[in-house]
């Protein structure tokens, strides 16, 4: 089994739809969303702008070198094939206006399909969700709405007999100027390898100071397929044991964010069952509060990774106000079958 995940810059688009539609397990579309929505595979709309690029808009693809299938269930799009099923949701808070808090109950919700849509599928193991809200540092109900999303998120992780702590997959939860909650995962058959950091302490055990529920992620995940390991990196931040480090700093946040990575990926490559990752080699999603920051911030990446590294920037919030950058990263590499 292969996955791959190429860019809309790497691929022609037309040969892609015209010749193996069928192996597209799904995508994200970064910028302004396409005006052609009726993709036939999931989409994840992530519409914030691109910094540093000529095009507004750029495509991510998940293909595979198998057939898919396409399904809905509830508000979800998915598709499948084999072990694997990558899905959407997007939920509009304005559904929930009846419950005490919208946010957290669209939140719960959400999750809830999911779940019950892997258990349905029997594939019940979450190896990575992307989550996007708006207004994310936004203060209502008495509370952040991160903190909000992340009461959902745990309350539905318990409901449904998930581990809230451990083994709980690698996330990403950024913040939009507006648009539905929308959250985007990749699951299957078989359970990931949760990846923790030494230097941070694992964001299930923050303490209450950042909210009364902690957020439900690991650091990273390793998911072994038949011939393939994929190595998903959560956000990371400026955040040495639970606090935030360089604030104010853009420049300083973006060194520490990737010191950050480098821990993880030396983690990781404990765990892997193939050859070591390197730094350079991983392909990244960098996002950026300000976006007065992207020169320093490109600038701290070049020194660290090359000019030949596969980044995307994009303007977007951070789940705590004193956060100003966080960079995700992702590879994989063929492994001999056993
Ligand atoms: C942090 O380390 C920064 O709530 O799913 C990074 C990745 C962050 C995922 C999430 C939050 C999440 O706490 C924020």
């Amino acid at each position: 089994m292969n996955l791959t995940l190429l860019t809309a810059e790497k691929i022609d688009l037309q040969h892609l739809l015209a010749g193996a539609a069928g192996c597209v397990l799904g995508a994200s579309r970064i910028g302004l969303p396409l005006a052609d929505s009726e993709a036939g595979w999931p989409v994840q709309s992530i519409s914030a702008p691109l910094l540093g690029k000529s095009d507004s808009c750029l495509q991510e693809i998940w293909r595979l070198d198998a057939l898919c299938q396409s399904g809905t269930f509830e508000e979800i799009n998915y598709r499948r094939a084999g072990p694997l099923l990558f899905g959407v949701i997007e939920l509009d808070e304005a559904g929930f206006g009846d419950a005490a808090v919208p946010l957290q109950a669209a939140t719960e919700a959400a999750y809830r399909q999911i779940f019950r849509l892997l258990d349905r599928e029997g594939v019940p193991h979450l190896w990575r969700t992307w989550n996007y809200l708006a207004g994310i540092n936004r203060e209502s109900h008495g509370l952040e709405r991160y903190r909000q999303f992340n009461i959902g998120r745990q309350e539905a992780f318990i409901a449904c007999q998930r581990m809230a702590t451990g083994n709980v997959p690698a996330a990403c939860a950024i913040g939009l100027a507006g648009g539905p909650l929308s959250i985007a995962f990749m699951a299957g058959a078989q359970a990931a390898v949760a990846v923790e950091n030494p230097r941070q302490i694992s964001a299930y055990n923050y303490p209450a100071a950042y909210g009364p529920r902690s957020p439900t992620f690991s650091r990273a995940a390793l998911v072994y397929l038949p011939g393939q390991e994929i190595f998903f990196i959560s956000g990371t931040a400026s955040i040495v044991g639970h606090q935030t480090v360089c604030p104010g700093d853009a420049a300083g946040q973006a060194r520490e964010s990737l010191a950050n990575v480098a821990a993880v990926l030396e983690a990781a490559n404990k765990l892997s069952r193939g050859s070591a990752y390197h730094l350079e080699k991983l392909s990244y999603r960098v996002y950026i509060r300000h976006a007065a920051d992207y020169p320093a911030i490109r600038e701290v990446l070049l020194a660290r990774l090359g000019a030949a590294a596969d980044v995307v920037y994009l303007q977007a919030d951070i789940c705590r106000a004193d956060l100003l950058v966080e960079i995700e990263a992702m590879a994989s590499q063929p492994l001999g079958s056993c």
